[in-house]
């Protein structure tokens, strides 16, 4: 079956596509649509063309699959001019999401009708990459320069009602009269003389000044910070409005090919797939059952207790949440209240939507009432005799077939299920702080988990939104044991003769958002802090006895003001000077360079040894860890892909050049190895 069909209504020829899964533009596609224009131009019968997709969606952009690869013909742009030169008029009958080359080609149409359902978007900026198919040039030809800004810089699809708002689509249908809508639509306007032309048009970038741009530059300088690829696209945009045709699509080549060729848009398309395949469990039989869950228990209602029973309350999962005491339960629900009606306060949901949230919430003090749930999710205190206590209990009340989950974030997940008689329905859902808007959730598969329990939890993460990536047992599995060997070299570093402010400098210009020393001040210098043991034997005691306690009272490693700005702290780095002059160690001036091999290869190297174990299933899934848990910046890819593109020979010698100061090093036997092939992880 070709990609492309056409066949005839009337005078109207209709070009379907059908390309599963989302219809990506593919050569072959490229080629259908190229011929089935061609076909269109030679028949005197054929008045007007349509040109639609079959399955679940409108063409999602070019074939993502193919970039870096010999380019093969025709190309994209090509189709697409083919289709605006037409002299019949050409609509697009969208559904699904009309997305990147998608929408270009429906750009180069002459009309476009969507779906009420559908959505418009151009997300190549988030492969690092601008649209490179005429899409910079038509857009704002035909919204304006501020709303195709807005969709080309940002790469968020708009739904089809907005779209219809700012010109985009001219009509608007019900889902499921597309089709016949859009031959009725062609057929009514092909008598026409003229049809609008995008390329053409210049009503309305007339008159679009510069400080549109300079404005929207500082409008989004924060959260475009590291990104080439926004820039770019805004570069494109200013070729439109400055530029005749032509020379603006020039610009938009040579942008895009720059782009594509660089290595951000390499570790970005690497995570676009990677994220895709970190859904997908290895050695999962392909027909394993998942469990239905309509419930959802669980145990503690503090910070983290609370933030996950808000991902089930906002998908309309009911959910159940026990605490010891009336006060405790009371707190946690009102927080919960509070953080809803904050979010309905930033316009993010609706105060029906928080009422039927808080309505599917209830309380409780008596674990009995747990008894039906299909899942028991624990965020109680992070010590191994509570949790196997409350584990037991669980098993005797909850009913059997519920799955029964820990969110310890290091414990041994195999010993919490040895409390239980059913350690085949143990599992753990590593959720991060705040559980209800971090993306990431971490499920830690035991040696007896059953493969529905781990199948059922990877349908929840998706039904709750989360990316899930699945790891192994062992101390912190992926995230938190890769971050142990960096805050170890953190403080080693301190002692050496580095400041806290240089640590976090150097993380910070490679584009974390935050250093090691300013978590900690965040976070609180004395948490787990016993003042009762304390004995100014750890720097962390010295640190608290002087009463530095981070932001909550201002002073830590740096100080605060009352808007929260920081500078270095110089009674910290005093304490932090006596202290290693007791401990005897040799201060030195440490450069950048230095910081950073100390920081983020032993990462590395805890990530490969990781690999190694079979604790992660593949190193791209390490990848989506560090992204969407500890704010890893995405244009380098992700700690093994960053690895492969400095070379793991680079990231071997460095380890080899730092061994003499990091003696708790065990180097990966797997990263030795590819180091030695030339090989890479993500090969
Ligand atoms: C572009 O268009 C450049 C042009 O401007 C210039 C050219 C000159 N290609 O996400 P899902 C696969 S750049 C190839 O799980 P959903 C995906 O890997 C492109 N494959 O489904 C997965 O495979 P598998 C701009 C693609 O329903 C399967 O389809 N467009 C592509 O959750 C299902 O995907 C984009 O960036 C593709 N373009 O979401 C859109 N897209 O099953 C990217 C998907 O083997 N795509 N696949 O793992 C998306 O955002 C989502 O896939 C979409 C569906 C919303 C469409």
């Amino acid at each position: 079956m070709p990609a492309i069909t056409t066949r005839r209504d009337g005078d109207v020829l209709i070009v379907t596509s059908d390309n599963p899964p989302v219809n990506a533009l593919s050569a072959d596609v490229r080629q259908g649509l190229a011929a089935a224009i061609a076909e269109a131009e030679g028949d005197p019968q054929v008045k007007a063309v349509v040109i639609a997709a079959a399955g679940r969606t409108f063409f999602a952009g070019a074939d993502i699959t193919e970039f870096g690869k010999p380019p093969r013909e025709p190309g994209l742009p090509a189709v697409i001019d083919a289709i605006e030169a037409s002299g019949k008029p050409v609509v697009a009958a969208i559904h699904g999401t009309a997305l990147g080359g998608g929408l270009e080609v429906a750009l180069g149409c002459h009309y476009r009708i969507a779906a009420a359902s559908a959505k418009l978007g151009l997300p190549e900026v988030k492969l690092g990459l601008l649209p490179g198919a005429g899409g910079t040039q038509r857009l704002p030809r035909v919204v304006g320069v501020e709303p195709a800004l807005a969709m080309i810089v940002t790469g968020d699809p708009i739904p089809a009602k907005k779209a219809a708002a700012i010109g985009l689509v001219d009509a608007l249908v019900a889902d499921d009269l597309l089709l016949a809508e859009a031959i009725a639509f062609a057929r009514a306007v092909a008598d026409k003389d003229a049809h609008p032309v995008a390329s053409t048009r210049a009503d309305r970038i007339a008159g679009a000044d510069a400080a549109t741009f300079a404005a929207f530059r500082k409008a989004n300088a924060r959260r475009l910070k590291g990104f080439e690829a926004p820039e770019a696209c805004i570069q494109a945009v200013e070729a439109a409005v400055a530029l005749p045709y032509a020379e603006g699509v020039a610009k938009e080549r040579a942008l895009f090919l720059k782009l594509m060729n660089g290595t951000q848009s390499r570790a970005l398309r690497h995570l676009f797939f990677a994220e895709r395949a970190a859904a997908k469990i290895d050695g999962l039989p392909a027909d394993t059952q998942t469990l239905p869950i309509a419930k959802v228990g669980i145990l503690g209602a503090g910070t983290m207790g609370g933030g996950i029973a808000m991902n089930f309350l906002t998908a309309g999962i009911p959910v159940t949440i026990i605490e010891r005491e009336q006060a405790a339960l009371d707190r946690g629900i009102a927080i919960i209240r509070k953080n809803y009606e904050a979010s309905a306060a930033k316009g993010r949901m609706t105060a029906e939507a928080v009422e039927k949230a808080m309505g599917n919430l209830a309380g409780s003090l008596d674990y009995a009432d747990l008894a039906d749930c299909d899942l028991v999710i624990e965020a109680v205190f992070e010590l191994m005799e509570i949790k196997k206590e409350v584990f037991g209990r669980l098993d005797a009340i909850v009913k059997q077939g519920a799955i029964l989950a820990t969110n310890t974030s290091y414990l041994d997940v195999d010993e919490i299920a040895a409390a239980t008689s059913r350690p085949e329905a143990v599992i753990g859902l590593h959720f991060f702080s705040p559980a209800n808007v971090m993306k990431l959730l971490e499920i830690v598969r035991g040696a007896k988990t059953a493969p529905a329990v781990l199948a059922t939890c990877m349908g929840l993460a998706r039904r709750i939104g989360k990316i899930a990536v699945v790891s192994g047992v062992c101390h912190g599995f992926i995230g938190n044991r890769m971050l142990s060997p960096r805050q170890r070299e953190a403080n080693a570093l301190l002692m050496e003769g580095a400041r806290p402010v240089d640590v976090d400098r150097v993380l910070l210009d490679f584009g974390f958002p935050m250093g090691p020393f300013q978590m900690a001040d965040l976070a609180g210098l004395d948490i787990g802090w016993d003042p009762a043991k304390s004995n100014g034997e750890t720097l962390r005691d010295r640190l608290c006895e002087a009463g530095l306690r981070g932001q909550k009272n201002g002073r830590g490693f740096y100080d605060y003001d009352a808007s929260r700005n920081r500078t270095p702290s110089a009674e910290a780095e005093a304490i932090i000077a006596d202290f290693a002059a007791k401990a005897g160690t040799e201060q030195r001036s440490i450069s950048d360079e230095e910081i950073l091999e100390r920081l983020l290869y032993p990462m590395v190297n805890e990530g490969a040894l990781i690999l190694e174990e079979g604790i992660a299933q593949r190193a791209s899934d390490i990848d989506i860890v560090w992204l969407n848990g500890y704010g890893w910046p995405a244009w380098t890819g992700g700690p093994m892909f960053w690895a492969d593109t400095i070379g793991l020979d680079t990231v071997v010698a460095g380890l080899e050049k730092h061994a003499a100061r990091m003696p708790a090093l065990r180097v990966s036997e797997l990263l030795k190895a590819r180091a030695a092939k030339g090989e890479t992880f993500n090969g």
